[in-house]
């Protein structure tokens, strides 16, 4: 009797420090990887091909880890970017999550989505589906406290928050992202070299956009810079292994430059690895600061002004192999479970 007593007690201890150590974890930053996390990506398909990297490290996530997909929104108006990736996930035998298209005409970048369509779709499947404002409303009507995860410009997300009140939800957008987001991710910004900046690709499509998001999106806002992305090349080992044969490597393989370069920087593929919460062994935060976009597109960080503004560095910069090597594996992963 006192023996199973002492094994209970030891149960209950051993309890404690585990929910203990939970919420140790669950204080020390805004990503965690133990909730579930609810994940809206808005993205310009097409335009790079770290996008389907980007895709594909979610679908990973989707399988492995406590990520649900909300929503995917298409920030440019490439013809094929909506079909591609539906192919994408139907070439995967998954069902994609609704998908919106572009709020206002965008550029039409594609450098490989008609390819992957003609390739591994079994027809042109692009359809005018919902415009990105309703999906992006409705996905956060259903959700609880969601992540927004935008790497590409952000037109989308700035008519979000400028959406009045609809027959999805009585909440404009701002009030419906105050009580539905929990912060958004975006892949924007050049910091370094202050005094020489030219803007980064995203913010300069459209820059009234970029400043409406920034200075006023009611919850927090973690960019991802163009350093932190450029340094980190990825997509190598998914092209040795896959050439054509999945839509992913098609598009690193048919994008300009990248088989003599051997990768692409990493900027989409890491804006979703700190949205999902994986990466808090590998990235860390800034202090809460501001980021200012200047008309001309350039952005620049006031560190004494704090407006609820954090960029992500890596924590140790010897460790980005380590993490170059995690989304190959993760894209090689995926396909090897489909079998
Ligand atoms: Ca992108």
């Amino acid at each position: 009797m006192k023996k199973s007593i002492a094994i209970a007690l030891m149960v209950l201890v051993l309890i404690c420090i585990t929910s203990c150590t939970n919420g140790k974890n669950k204080n020390e930053t805004n990503t965690n990887f133990d909730e579930k996390i609810e994940l809206i990506l808005d993205t310009d398909v097409g335009a790079d091909c770290d996008d389907m990297l980007a895709l594909a490290y979610i679908a990973y996530a989707e399988k492995n880890m406590n990520v649900d997909l909300k929503a995917i929104t298409c920030s440019s108006s490439a013809d094929y970017g909506i079909s591609a990736i539906k192919t994408f996930y139907k070439d995967l035998g998954m069902i994609p999550p609704s998908i919106g298209y572009a709020s206002k005409s965008m550029p039409k970048y594609d450098n490989y989505c008609k390819q992957i369509v003609e390739k591994f779709g079994t027809e042109n499947e692009y359809t005018k589906d919902n415009d990105a404002i309703s999906v992006l409303r409705q996905a956060l009507v259903e959700s609880e406290k969601a992540t927004i995860c935008a790497i590409g410009p952000l037109s989308n997300i700035s008519a979000l928050l400028n959406s009045q009140p609809d027959e999805i939800s009585a909440l404009d957008g701002k009030t419906l992202l105050k009580e539905k987001c929990e912060k958004i991710v975006i892949m924007s910004g050049k910091f370094e070299n202050q005094e020489s900046l030219t803007p980064e690709w995203n913010t300069s499509l459209d820059i009234e956009a970029s400043q409406n998001v920034v200075n006023n999106f009611p919850a927090p806002v973690y960019f991802v810079s163009y350093e932190l992305g450029n340094s980190l090349f990825t997509g190598k080992a998914i092209m040795d292994k896959y050439q054509y044969d999945n839509p992913v490597s098609m598009a690193y393989m048919l994008y300009p430059g990248v088989i003599e370069a051997g990768g692409r920087p990493s900027w989409d593929p890491l804006s979703v690895y700190f949205a999902i919460g994986d990466s808090k062994e590998y990235l860390k935060l800034s202090q809460e600061l501001t980021v200012t976009i200047n008309d001309d597109g350039r952005s620049y960080i006031n560190n004494e002004i704090k407006s609820n503004h954090y960029i992500i560095y890596f924590k140790d910069e010897s460790i980005k192999d380590e993490i170059s090597k995690y989304f190959d594996d993760c894209v090689i992963a995926l396909y090897k479970s489909k079998g």
